[in-house]
């Protein structure tokens, strides 16, 4: 429990119908008593009209809304202030409540809150920031099915089966002499946990890229028209273009949405043999940008198309590839070997090429029955995964039954993290520090 007061906007700054000010914290109602005369009493879950003022001072009428701890979002005592929505009287009524001992909120320090006073785990906190900042329509499907529990409910039920196993083996260490531990159904029951975490992440792999976009190259030698296709994508001249060769220097990274998913595309500085040293970097760049991303996009200027190797190589390491030819509107292109035949100036073939991202991406973009992960959430879980695998190897090489115990504890521990029992205060400020305040 905590002491003291917070309060913050809950709803954008600016002009609205209305502005919600949120107040969460012990002693939050007789704080508010002098307030709002309005409203002798308030009762749970009840909305009140009433006069906001400071001492003399009249700032607005509001709604009142109250809800009693532990009956709330933060598990506190909670008031929702509903003010008309000026940014004027948003300041006035902050001051007021500044004044009366109400600090302001940190970003996410309400759900911080409600995850310290037991209202619900890590990862459905985290779930409600994915919610609130998702992108697109995709991106919103995933976090829906994080927050409504599934991954929750996943990482409770492999917990439940590590503290089992750890059982088993705690018994064997408290009673040697009576006890003889089944090994092989201790290593056969860890193997299959071991196993269920790694289809687990797999299959959540795809929660990450479908929320932070799916990362997409767009690569081929200088001057073919990479950067033009960037702005033609976007609808925006977000790149310089130029018809000098080697005009893009760094890579450029920009959100494109379409048909409700989300593509991290990626412009890079045309391969060539590097003229300086920036270029040199530029190009190392572009190499990793091809390494991390999960579609290429291989564009060609047919006129002057000689060097096959980029392509030979991007086949080998067998990336979602499409293979473009830019400029139809000054060429005439064989269909060939390209996937595509288009004119970033005019955007003719554009359509076409967005209708190829997305069906060579569908395999990503299907949400079966995977849940949103964050790389948090995969990290721990993997963690998981390591200390499971270690205490296999402690029974495959006789250790002793405490090793064996040791390592499976810390595997508990790991999830333990990842849904936010015990777990520091510092690991908590960096995950809250991407909320939005008053949330
Ligand atoms: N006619 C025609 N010209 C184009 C097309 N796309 C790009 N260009 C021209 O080709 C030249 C190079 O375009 P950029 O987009 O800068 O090429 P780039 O691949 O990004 O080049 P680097 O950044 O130097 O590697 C510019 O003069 C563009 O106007 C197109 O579809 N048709
Ligand atoms: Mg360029």
């Amino acid at each position: 429990m905590f002491n003291d007061r917070i309060c913050a906007l809950s709803t954008p700054r600016g002009i609205s119908a209305t502005a919600v000010i949120r107040c969460s914290g012990k002693g939050t109602v007789e704080s508010l008593r002098n307030l709002l005369p309005g409203t002798s009493t308030l009762q749970h879950r009840r909305a009140k009209v009433s006069a906001f003022v400071q001492n003399d001072r009249y700032i607005d009428e509001v709604v009142v809304t109250f809800f009693k701890g532990p009956a709330s979002y933060t598990g506190e005592d909670l008031v929702e202030l509903s003010f008309h929505g000026n940014p004027l009287i948003v300041e006035n009524a902050l001051k007021a409540l500044f004044a009366v001992g109400f600090r302001m909120a940190l970003p996410g320090e309400f759900t911080k809150r409600a995850v310290l006073n037991g209202k619900f785990d890590l990862i459905r906190a985290e779930a409600i920031n994915a919610l609130i900042t998702s992108k697109t329509e995709k991106a919103l499907e995933a976090a829906i099915k994080s927050f409504r529990g599934d991954l929750s409910e996943e990482v409770i039920s492999f917990r439940a089966k590590i503290i089992e196993l750890l059982a088993t083996v705690e018994v064997e260490l408290n009673y040697p002499e009576e006890i003889e531990t089944d090994y092989s159904s201790l290593l056969e029951n860890l193997l299959d946990l071991r196993k269920g975490i790694a289809e687990f992440i797999a299959s959540s792999q795809n929660g990450i890229v479908i929320s932070q976009g799916i990362k997409t190259a767009i690569v081929g030698e200088t001057n073919v028209g990479k950067s033009t296709l960037l702005n033609a994508l976007l609808k925006r001249d977000r790149a310089i273009v130029s018809d000098l060769p080697g005009t893009t220097r760094d890579t450029i990274e920009e959100d494109l949405n379409i048909e409700g998913v989300l593509f991290r595309v990626v412009d890079t500085a045309g391969i060539r043999e590097a003229e300086d040293e920036i270029e040199e970097l530029g190009i190392e760049r572009t190499l990793e940008a091809i390494e991390e991303s999960e579609l290429v996009i291989l564009l060609h200027d047919p006129h002057n198309y000689a060097d096959k190797d980029l392509e030979e190589a991007l086949k080998k390491k067998g990336k979602r590839l499409i293979v473009a030819a830019n400029k139809s509107d000054i060429r005439t292109v064989e269909k060939g070997s390209y996937d595509i035949i288009l004119s970033a100036r005019t955007g003719e073939g554009l359509k076409d090429l967005e209708r190829l991202m997305l069906k060579l991406t569908e395999d990503i973009t299907s949400i079966g029955n995977e849940v949103i992960i964050s790389a948090r959430q995969k990290q721990k879980l993997s963690d998981a995964m390591d200390f499971i695998g270690r205490s296999i190897e402690a029974i495959e090489n006789g250790m002793t039954v405490d090793v064996t115990g040791t390592m499976i504890e810390q595997a508990a521990r790991s999830l333990d993290d990842l849904l936010g029992t015990n777990v520091t205060e510092d690991l908590l400020e960096r995950i809250f520090s991407d909320f939005c305040v008053g949330k």
